[in-house]
């Protein structure tokens, strides 16, 4: 019997609506009608249901035996074996002696869990997660200057009616293809206006007097952004009234954008000075204008600063909070938003609440039924965490939820060594990762189309995931895993594993939090309702006052809303002292990239539509690895007649750090001086090999997006003629490495 059932595709963070079909023992993807994706799915979302049956899915647990190899085991054997070597490093060398690293894929429920499970069972500080590389500097500007982290604070579909959109370091053509129908409006108007150091598929969109592209040199946004709001402040285009009425700290910004006058900025950027002006005149236009802001501008050792910088542009023309226009980041992985909301943080607790804060310590504790005094303290975040694995005084056991880190950890070579060091490696994952492949045990999970769940979006809505099949073999929830080792630890407290449960234990802990989901439950969820945090619980009418009478028995039940909680934030207030938003003064480092010294080239690292993240779902997935089946590096034709290279030539890249293989792909719309590398692959083409763990000071978040490196090609290719089979690539499959 076909059991049709309406959830969200598993991958990116626009979780597109889609209707799944049970098919024998795999479901079948459909287009449903869903207001971010109007029934569009790109070509991840359509092929997500292959992952379900890969031959390589993981069906048993997997124990490392004494000959080296994963064997399978019994659930009780591989969990009493976690269990034990937990407990074993805790007693030598102490609590956070353990570590746990979380995904922003997980569901709300997972991440809520992890953390709980972090704190309580564990009781180690040392818990963080993958969300660290993709939203903690977007994240910390928002928190600075608004009061709250929500990536949009107002529906997608507000786009669709905009003038203007400023689109810095992002390229939704490729990562979130359906949000180009809201963005069409803009384009239509001549206002999209691009701001990448190549020409993405998103840039090329702006041709055609649809829009505009600027290129800044990589890691220059912060200075572009100076000179927009130098623009706007000396031409008198900036919104007084909003700044005096709704802002603080205009007089401390003030100062440093006086310095950035466009010809300045043209100097550091590349981009014309006549441009700038141009795009500050453009925004100035206030209705129906949007800054927004995605990775390429915020995987900077000064991305906090960078996202404050459009951040400040966007107060200053008074864009937060008016209707019709707005500023926002576009949250990356499918629960990216949820992920950072409910513990997995080392900094957090549930509801968005600081674990440094006594009053949240003591209601979350309430909830776990524990003394606040025994939650641990702020741990360190996830480039610190991975670089002390297996060190004296790092951790020595580590469980791994939904990330891939020994391909998308920056300097992975050295992730891989700390992986190796540690003495317990504990992996929960569906297919056998990268990662996994690394473990002392490898715990099968289930699968979106095999749970129950919530997710939040993007946009803050929390959406329902659904399960329409039973999990392969001996496949279990994390939420059952968790749970199994709770009990073996002894530890204190209740550990449901039915989602619904978890989630409304998740909302009375997010109550009164930033965050807060206490209003909501799976059974309002499933009505449909669209619901944005926060979505505070309705206070209950005191008795006697009126409302609390008990309704007639003959009284119609309640309409269901068709909307709950907050679609926009900011409308009359922000959530910080005062009311108001804050400027924050931010400077340019004009530093030195990272990477190798003479290197004569900035790399850029990204993503391709075909591939999600480490690939480690994707590139099992046959139509879409034929898409793209070998790590390209673009190149500009200049640079690369320069280097010695051809369309298709196999090349080099190389730092201090390490070196990886790749194909040569000419785009003559990417700048002289930059080689872009998506990150999707393993091996030696692991673009991770080189990059560094620096990290930006305020948010922790590395930097992916600007390292010096050195290009030359591989095993030059014999240029006679009489040899052209040597240049011709054959069947990408024979290239790719073991
Ligand atoms: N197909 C696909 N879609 C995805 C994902 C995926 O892996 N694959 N991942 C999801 C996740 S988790 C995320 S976080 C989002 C990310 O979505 P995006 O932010 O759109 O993705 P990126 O490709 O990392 O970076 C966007 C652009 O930044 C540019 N860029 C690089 N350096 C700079 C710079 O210094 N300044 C400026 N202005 N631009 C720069 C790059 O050239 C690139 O075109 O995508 C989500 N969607
Ligand atoms: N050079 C470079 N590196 C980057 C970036 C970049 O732009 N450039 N971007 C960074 C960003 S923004 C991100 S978000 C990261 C992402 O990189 P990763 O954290 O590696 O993300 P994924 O590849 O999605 O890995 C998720 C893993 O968890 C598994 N999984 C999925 N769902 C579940 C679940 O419910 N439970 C469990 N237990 N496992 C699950 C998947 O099979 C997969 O193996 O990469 C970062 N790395
Ligand atoms: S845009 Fe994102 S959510 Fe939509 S189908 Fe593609 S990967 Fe899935
Ligand atoms: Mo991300």
């Amino acid at each position: 019997m076909p059991s049709p059932q309406d959830t969200h595709c598993p991958y990116c963070a626009l979780q597109c609506g889609m209707r799944l079909t049970r098919s024998g023992s795999t479901a079948q993807v459909g287009a449903r009608d869903f207001p971010t994706n109007r029934g569009g799915l790109c070509r991840k979302g359509w092929t997500a249901a292959e992952v379900l049956t890969v031959g390589d899915r993981v069906t048993t647990p997997l124990v490392r035996d004494q000959h080296g190899a994963l064997a399978p085991a019994p659930w009780d054997r591989a969990l009493d074996r976690v269990a034990e070597g937990l407990v074993a490093a805790q007693a030598r060398h102490g609590r956070d002696a353990v570590g746990v690293f979380g995904g922003g894929g997980l569901t709300n429920e997972k991440a809520y869990q992890l953390g709980k499970f972090a704190r309580v069972a564990l009781r180690t500080s040392r818990i963080d997660y993958n969300g660290r590389f993709c939203m903690a500097s977007a994240a910390a500007a928002g928190n600075r200057a608004l009061g709250v982290d929500r990536g949009l604070p107002f529906p997608v579909t507000d786009l669709d009616e905009a003038s203007t959109v400023l689109l810095l370091g992002s390229n939704p053509a490729a990562t979130m293809p359906p949000l180009l129908s809201h963005l069409q409006g803009a384009r239509d108007r001549g206002g999209l206006v691009v701001v990448d150091p190549r020409r993405s598929q998103t840039a090329r969109l702006t041709e055609q007097g649809a829009g505009l592209h600027l290129a800044p040199a990589p890691g220059t946004d912060l200075v572009l952004l100076l000179g927009l709001t130098h623009v706007v402040l000396a031409e008198g285009l900036a919104d007084e009234a909003y700044l005096r009425e709704r802002t603080e700290g205009l007089e401390t910004v003030r100062p440093v954008v006086n310095a950035w006058w466009p010809e300045r900025v043209q100097a550091v950027t590349g981009v014309p000075a006549a441009e700038v002006r141009r795009v500050a005149r453009r925004l100035a236009a206030r209705d129906g204008v949007y800054v927004l802001t995605g990775r390429g501008v915020e995987q900077h050792v000064d991305g906090t600063d960078t996202a404050t910088a459009a951040l400040n542009l966007a107060l200053v023309l008074g864009l937060v909070g008016r209707v019709g226009s707005g500023y926002g980041t576009l949250t990356g992985q499918g629960n990216g938003q949820g992920g950072r909301e409910h513990g997995q943080k080392c900094d957090q607790l549930p509801g968005y609440r600081s674990i440094s804060d006594p009053a949240a310590r003591e209601h979350v504790a309430g909830v776990w039924g524990v003394d606040p005094a025994d939650l641990p303290g702020p741990g360190v975040p996830a480039v610190e965490l991975l670089g002390s694995l297996g060190r004296p005084g790092g951790v020595r056991a580590l469980l791994v939820h939904g990330s891939n880190v020994v391909v998308s950890a920056p300097a992975a070579g050295e992730v891989r060594a700390g992986l190796a060091a540690l003495d317990l490696l504990v992996v929960c994952d569906f297919v056998l990762s990268e990662t996994a492949q690394l473990a002392d045990v490898v715990l099968p999970v289930t699968q979106w189309a095999e749970e129950e769940g919530t997710m939040t979006s993007l946009e803050g809505r929390v959406l329902r995931r659904r399960a329409v099949l039973e999990p392969p073999g001996l496949a279990r929830s994390d939420l059952w895993v968790l749970a199994e080792l709770a009990a073996r630890l002894g530890a204190a407290g209740a550990w449901p594993t039915e989602p619904a449960i978890v989630f409304d234990e998740l909302a009375r802990a997010s109550a009164g939090g930033v965050a807060d989901y206490s209003g909501l439950s799976h059974a309002l969820l499933d009505t449909g309702v669209a619901a944005y945090w926060p979505c505070p619980a309705p206070a209950a009418p005191a008795p006697g006052a009126p409302g609390a009478a008990a309704p007639a028995p003959d009284a119609p039940a309640p309409a269901t809303p068709a909307v709950v909680g907050t679609p926009r934030l900011f409308t009359d207030t922000f959530p910080r002292p005062g009311g108001r938003a804050r400027l924050v003064p931010v400077r340019p480092l004009l530093r030195e990239p990272v990477g190798q010294r003479g290197g004569e080239l900035t790399m850029v690292t990204g993503r391709l539509l075909e591939h999600y993240q480490s690939g480690a779902q994707t590139r099992r997935v046959p139509e879409l690895m034929a898409a793209q089946p070998v790590l390209a590096a673009e190149l500009h034709p200049a640079t690369a007649a320069r280097l010695g290279l051809r369309d298709g030539d196999p090349m080099l890249v190389s730092t201090d750090r390490g070196r990886v293989r790749a194909r040569t792909r000419l785009d003559e719309g990417i700048r002289l001086d930059t080689v872009f590398l998506p990150f999707h692959y393993s091996g030696p083409e692991c673009t991770n090999l080189l990059t560094e763990a620096v990290t930006d000071p305020v948010s922790g978040m590395p930097e992916f997006k600007r390292t010096l490196v050195t290009v030359s090609p591989l095993d030059p290719p014999d240029r006679t003629p009489s040899a052209p089979a040597d240049r011709t690539p054959s069947a990408p499959a024979e290239e790719r490495p073991s």
